[in-house]
C-alpha cells in the first residue's frame, strides 16, 4: 500500500518543526529530539535552516505508525518561501494546519486554507503554542469557525451531545441520521473529514507535548484506507534532503 502523505503547513514561526520533531520523537522514530532553538532540529537539515532558526525547503520522513506507512512533509512557512509549501500540496492526501495560540488566525493562514481547499485535502487543525500566556481556547475557536469554516470542531469534545450536534450540522444526510437515533457514527464522522465537510481541531503545545499525540491518534482513526494515496506522484517530485527516520 502507498504511505499516506501528511503535509504540516502553516505561517512562520508556527511550531511546524517543532510539531514534526515531537511526531517523530514520540513515535520512536528518532532517539532524540532536536530543538529549532538548538539549532539541531532533525528536519531543518541544512546550515543555513539552523543558523536563522527556519525552515527553507520542504523536508520528509517517512515513518511507520501504527500499522500505517505515512510520509511527513514538513513546509516553510515563511511567506518569502511559500512557492516550497504550495508545491507539497499536490501529493497530499492530508494536511495538519498549525496556527499559533498566541497570534490566532494570520493572513497567511487564509492563504494557505484557500490553497487546501481548491487541492481538495482534507485538514485537521492543531492551535500550537497554548503553554502561552494569553492563549484564549474559546476565542481561537470561535475565530477558527468565523474565519476558516463552521465546520472546525473541537474533537476533545468528541461523543458530546453538544458536539454530535454540531458535527451534524456539517451534512444533510447526517444530521437525518442523528434525528433519528440522537448518534453521529464514527464512519460519517471520516467521510466528513474526507469531503472536507468537517475540520478537527486539537488544542496544545508542541514544545511541551500537549495535546499533539491526540491530535494525530484522532487524525489517524479518521485516516486508514479513507483516502486515495496520491503519493504515486511523489516519485516525480524532489525534495532536497530527504529525511529517513526509519532504516
Ligand atoms: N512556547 C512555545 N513555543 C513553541 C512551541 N512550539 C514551537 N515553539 C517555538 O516557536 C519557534 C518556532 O518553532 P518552529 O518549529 O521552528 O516553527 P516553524 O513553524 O517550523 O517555523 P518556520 O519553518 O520557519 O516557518 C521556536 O523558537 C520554538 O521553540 C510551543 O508549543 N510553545
Ligand atoms: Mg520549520
Amino acid at each position: 500500500m502507498n504511505p499516506i502523505v501528511l503535509g504540516i503547513l502553516a505561517h512562520v514561526d508556527a511550531g511546524k518543526t517543532t510539531l514534526s520533531e515531537a511526531f517523530l520523537y514520540l513515535t520512536g522514530s528518532i532517539r532524540k529530539m532536536g530543538r529549532v532553538d538548538n539549532k539541531d532540529a532533525f528536519l531543518d537539515t541544512y546550515a543555513l535552516e539552523r543558523a536563522r532558526g527556519i525552515t527553507i525547503f520542504s523536508k520528509q520522513a517517512r515513518l511507520a505508525w501504527e500499522g500505517m506507512a505515512l510520509t511527513l512533509l514538513d513546509t516553510p512557512g515563511h511567506v518569502d518561501f511559500s512557492a516550497e509549501a504550495e508545491r507539497t500540496l499536490q501529493v497530499l492526501d492530508c494536511a495538519v494546519l498549525v496556527v499559533s495560540g498566541a497570534d490566532g488566525v494570520q493572513g497567511h493562514t487564509l492563504t494557505l486554507w484557500r490553497l487546501l481547499e481548491k487541492y481538495k485535502i482534507p485538514v485537521f487543525l492543531f492551535v500550537n503554542k497554548m503553554d502561552q500566556p494569553g492563549a484564549d481556547r474559546e476565542k481561537l475557536q470561535a475565530e477558527l469557525q468565523e474565519r476558516l469554516d463552521d465546520g472546525c470542531l473541537d474533537f476533545s469534545l468528541e461523543g458530546t451531545q453538544d458536539f454530535m450536534e454540531q458535527a451534524a450540522m456539517c451534512d444533510e444526510g447526517v444530521l437525518e441520521h442523528f434525528l433519528v437515533t440522537g448518534r453521529v457514527e464514527q464512519e460519517q464522522l471520516l467521510q466528513m473529514v474526507a469531503d472536507r465537510k468537517l475540520f478537527p481541531c486539537f488544542f496544545g503545545s508542541a514544545s511541551n507535548f500537549l495535546g499533539w499525540r491526540s491530535c494525530w491518534r484522532e487524525s489517524g482513526n479518521l485516516l486508514p484506507g479513507r483516502f486515495i494515496p496520491r503519493s504515486s506522484e511523489l516519485k516525480s517530485i524532489r525534495f532536497p534532503g530527504t529525511a529517513r527516520a526509519t532504516g
